[in-house]
């Protein structure tokens, strides 16, 4: 009966090991001209916590406990980086992350091609020469029209907001409608007629494992965005002290946090 039992984990692991060998060996060949699409999982969450708008409540590094009922910002200038050292850049692409709208948090990248990548880089806001541009150029999620009551845009100056945050906490001061509410409005790109501070944050992130993009391989990049990192960072945000921020002076310290928020989970190579 032992033997048996012997045999049979025998065969077991044998089969194992045919397979995974298999597995690795079957990985597509890159074709010169192959291309595919590449996702980006924007998987917004507080602390271990998935977040959830408005019913949740969450605990800061100073111990303030808040809701979120807006977490919005813009993703653009991505770039990819190869196992070669070869940058495959992505201009010209905007992409506004809504946590209250799903289809928003996947974005695609069309036509990357076929390649082995390990690091990822982009922009947290829009940059300025898009800023300034022509408003016949700033189309799709750059169309102030186009979020709703999700108003994105300082018409004063400064243009995009580039990180929205709001919601409610005991610790903020009572609106006029008595809700305790913050809200945190971060942009500034540098300024077209005021010099403000330039509050636009370039991420690099490199890949826990490649991203193969092949013909028949459209690998999604599973990125974590940890609210809390937001008030605690290289600089510790208050609520009690901090709550209303609407200018891009105020709004540096929360950049420089924000900055580090993002990490790249795992990556789908299917
Ligand atoms: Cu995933």
């Amino acid at each position: 009966m032992k033997r048996h039992t012997a045999f049979l984990a025998y065969i077991f692991f044998a089969l194992t090991f045919t397979l995974t060998a298999c597995k690795k060996d079957e990985v597509e060949p890159v074709g010169a001209n192959d291309k595919n699409n590449l996702t980006l999982e924007f998987d917004n969450r507080a602390g271990a916590q998935k977040l959830a708008l408005a019913t949740t409540s969450y605990k800061n590094g100073s111990g303030e406990e808040f809701t979120v009922t807006t977490f919005n910002y813009f993703i653009s200038n991505v770039a990819l980086k190869k196992s070669d050292g070869t940058i495959v850049k992505f201009p010209n692409q905007y992409f506004l992350i809504r946590q209250a709208d799903e289809k928003t948090l996947t974005p695609v990248l069309k036509d990357v091609p076929a390649g082995d990548y390990k690091e990822i880089t982009f922009l947290i806001g829009v940059d300025s020469t898009k800023s300034v541009s022509n408003i016949a150029e700033r189309t799709g999620v750059l169309d102030e029209t186009s979020y709703g009551t999700d108003n994105m845009y300082w018409a004063w100056n400064s243009g995009y907001i580039f990180l929205k945050f709001e919601g409610t906490s005991p610790v903020a001061p009572a609106n006029s409608a008595g809700v305790k509410a913050f809200q945190l409005h971060i942009g500034g790109f540098g300024g077209r007629t005021a010099v403000t501070p330039n509050n636009l944050r370039t991420v690099t992130l490199s890949l826990p494992q490649q991203a193969t993009v092949r013909k028949s391989i459209a690998p999604t990049i599973h990125l974590v965005s940890d609210i809390t990192r937001v008030f605690d960072g290289v600089n510790k945000i208050s609520l009690s002290a901090t709550n209303m921020v609407h200018n891009p002076k105020d709004a540096s310290p929360i950049a420089d946090n924000y900055k580090n928020m993002f990490i790249v989970d795992h990556v789908h190579n299917d």
